[in-house]
């Protein structure tokens, strides 16, 4: 009887579920984001997810993620399983009604918190729609089970037993491959997922996560993350390179109601910030209240402390919150049951509640800090009395860059301005060199496009103060051509072209540039990156001829995948060109291959890209040649013909 009656149900959700997950087919974007490389990484975090809550519970200790030789994906835990047992409103198992119902995992999951951002725990059923196959693992009881799904969430072969385990081993592993259909690349980026998984051990601390590549045939191991120090030892991470203010690093923690705060941070000689702040491992781009909480009470302990030990006179303004934060390095994280996040990119944390624990925790742990250590307060307050100075310069220096105009016959005889004065449809391209920038003059439709030919190196921005980069000449070039303004005067409204595009060589001095370019763009004008204005140009780097066809190519990997594309006959008799530098192509082979509209091939920058850039940065300038060149050839995109 009962039988029949599961059997029953079980068809009639059947039916439910397939329109759920078809929904999610048909508009994938609503779910992820985007069906780009972005979106086809965002399904491992969907799976990860479920681990972390996992980890968060309290059960789960060690996660692995492998990326299998077909660019398929192996996520394993060794927490308690996905639930086996049949689920009394589906009829059908746990596991796979999370699989398969959207909305499930939110439902029936009782983790403490749950760290899927946007997804709230619909992550495993919308991984499903959006794979070719996947399969599902369930270590638990002695037994081990097995659930496939093909197809977008078909079930073809319902949870069964597949053999026995220790009986003390428990765990879920699943493995999924994206839907070629759906996405429009199947490659994953290791160095991406690395990234990601570094900083979900750092931000979990003693949850040890392995990744591991099984594309390469040499990684048999992968590496593992496990930090028991969690963010100190990520404020410590980003330091590396950087000269530190003070030996030991500031470590904060407190609860109230089931909010967990805590904060790391530490102070470095460099002129500029790096506060990163999350909310259930998510990060929170545009702050929100646990940042301001702690912003609001540093700036007004040193305020008081500096007042309490005569560091700050009577007749002394406050310093203020950009002063204080100068070379500041800070990890904020936030674990809350029900976060609410606010904003168009929900990049900020709304609770009002957090603001108030945030200070409180911040502020008696801080002061602590300053009186317990006096020598190293002084050396903090001094660095931001010196960046209030410097702030009080650069008002100075600001203002005169707002009124240089576009009639300076200086400034003209830089840019080669395009005719259009209508930003949608105007760009610029920022070039390396001269002769480059020649080129690029003839080459281009000066009805939209402009150029601006660099001449030296610009100034590296994290190495020097604001009101010292407004009297170098090449910024001030940039500052002008592009109209917004800088600081207190920027207004992205005033934006004189839609693209900005960076073209540099595929070389070393190339991606030297490109890099100090987008340090300049992140610490001066971020809205810019964030509104998607800032692109690189992608040269190629081969060119293939056979008979009258001309056809260009930006990789080996594309090089290989078009000669194979070409009938034997026809590729025993191509003829392949490895192109030199942007310097060396004549304007229309620059214009067909970098410029025009229809044939060449931009990358947009993002704020991600100038945050590795500022990483990369340290790296490229070290005076050591070896671990350099090891560095750019495993990091910076875009370089291909190394000649270091
Ligand atoms: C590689 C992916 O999904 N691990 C995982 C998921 C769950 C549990 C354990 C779990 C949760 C709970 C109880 C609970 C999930 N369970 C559910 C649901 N790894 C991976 N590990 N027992 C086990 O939250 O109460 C959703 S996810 F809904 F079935 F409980």
């Amino acid at each position: 009887m009962q039988e029949e009656k599961i059997k029953t149900n079980y068809d009639s959700s059947s039916i439910q579920v397939l329109e759920g997950l078809e929904a999610v087919r048909k508009r994938p974007g609503m779910y992820i984001g985007t069906t780009d490389v972005k979106g086809l990484h965002h399904l491992v975090w969907e799976i990860v997810d479920n681990s972390i809550d996992e980890a968060l519970a309290g059960y789960c200790h060690n996660i692995e993620v492998i990326i299998n030789k077909d660019n398929s994906i192996t996520v394993k835990d060794d927490g308690r399983g996905i639930p086996i047992d049949i689920h009394p409103k589906t009829g059908i198992s746990t596991v796979e009604t999370v699989y398969t119902v959207l909305h499930a995992g939110g439902k029936f999951g009782g983790g403490v918190y749950k760290v899927s951002g946007g997804l709230h725990g619909v992550g495993a059923s919308v991984v499903n729609a959006l794979s070719k196959w996947v399969e599902v693992t369930v270590y638990k009881n002695g037994k081990i089970n097995k659930v496939r799904f093909e197809d977008g969430g078909h079930i073809k072969e319902h949870l069964h037993e597949v053999g026995d385990c220790s009986s003390d081993r428990t765990g879920t592993t699943v493995t999924f491959k994206p839907d070629p259909d759906i996405f429009d690349t199947d490659i994953y980026d290791y160095e991406t997922l690395k990234t990601r998984v570094r900083e979900l051990a750092f931000l979990n601390r003693g949850l040890a996560i392995t990744i591991r590549d099984d594309r390469d045939l040499e990684d048999t191991t992968g590496e593992t993350f496990m930090y028991e120090g969690g963010i100190s030892e990520y404020v410590r991470f980003i330091n590396q390179n950087k000269t530190p203010l003070h030996e030991d690093i500031i470590h904060l923690s407190g609860e109230k109601n089931g909010v967990f705060f805590e904060v790391a941070m530490q102070y470095n000689t460099s002129y500029n910030s790096n506060i990163y702040s999350f909310v259930n491992n998510i990060n929170t781009h545009d702050g929100g209240t646990h940042e301001d909480g702690v912003k609001r009470a540093l700036t007004r302990v040193i305020n008081n402390y500096s007042r309490k030990n005569n560091i700050l006179k009577e007749k002394d303004e406050n310093l203020k919150e950009d002063d204080v934060r100068e070379g500041l390095t800070m990890i904020i994280s936030c674990k809350h049951p029900n976060p609410q996040f606010e904003g168009q990119t929900k990049g900020r944390l709304g609770n009002s509640e957090v603001k108030n624990l945030a200070d409180s925790v911040f502020a008696e742990g801080f002061e602590r800090f300053l009186m317990e250590n006096p020598d190293e307060a002084r050396t903090i307050i001094n660095k931001a009395i010196l960046a209030r100075n410097a702030r009080m310069a650069a008002k100075k220096a600001r203002e005169a860059t707002r009124k240089t105009d576009l009639t300076t016959t200086n400034f003209f005889g830089k840019l080669s301005d395009c005719k259009s004065k209508d930003p949608s449809i105007s760009e610029i391209f920022i070039v390396e060199g001269d002769s480059a920038g020649g080129s690029a003059k003839k080459g281009r439709d000066s009805m939209t496009q402009a150029i601006l030919p660099l001449r030296g190196k610009i100034l590296n921005v994290e190495k020097a103060r604001l009101d010292k980069a407004l009297g170098n000449e090449e910024i001030k070039t940039i500052i002008t051509a592009l109209g917004t303004g800088i600081g207190d005067y920027f207004d992205l409204s005033k934006l004189r072209y839609d693209k900005i595009i960076i073209m540099t060589d595929a070389d070393v001095d190339g991606s030297h540039i490109r890099v100090l370019l987008l340090t300049l763009f992140y610490r001066f004008f971020k809205p810019i990156v964030e509104a998607g204005h800032v692109y690189a140009a992608q040269p190629p780097l081969f060119r293939i001829m056979h008979g009258k066809t001309r056809k260009y190519v930006l990789n080996e990997e594309e090089l290989e995948s078009y000669l194979k594309s070409l009938p034997e006959n026809v590729r025993n008799k191509a003829e392949i060109a490895r192109m030199k530098g942007l310097g060396e192509m004549d304007d229309d082979e620059l214009n067909e291959t970098t410029m025009d509209i229809n044939t060449r091939v931009l990358r947009k920058i993002t704020v991600d890209d100038c945050v590795s850039a500022d990483a990369i940065f340290e790296k490229l300038m070290g005076d050591d040649v070896d671990p350099r060149r090891k560095f750019i050839e495993e990091n910076a995109w875009n370089v291909q013909n190394l000649d270091i």
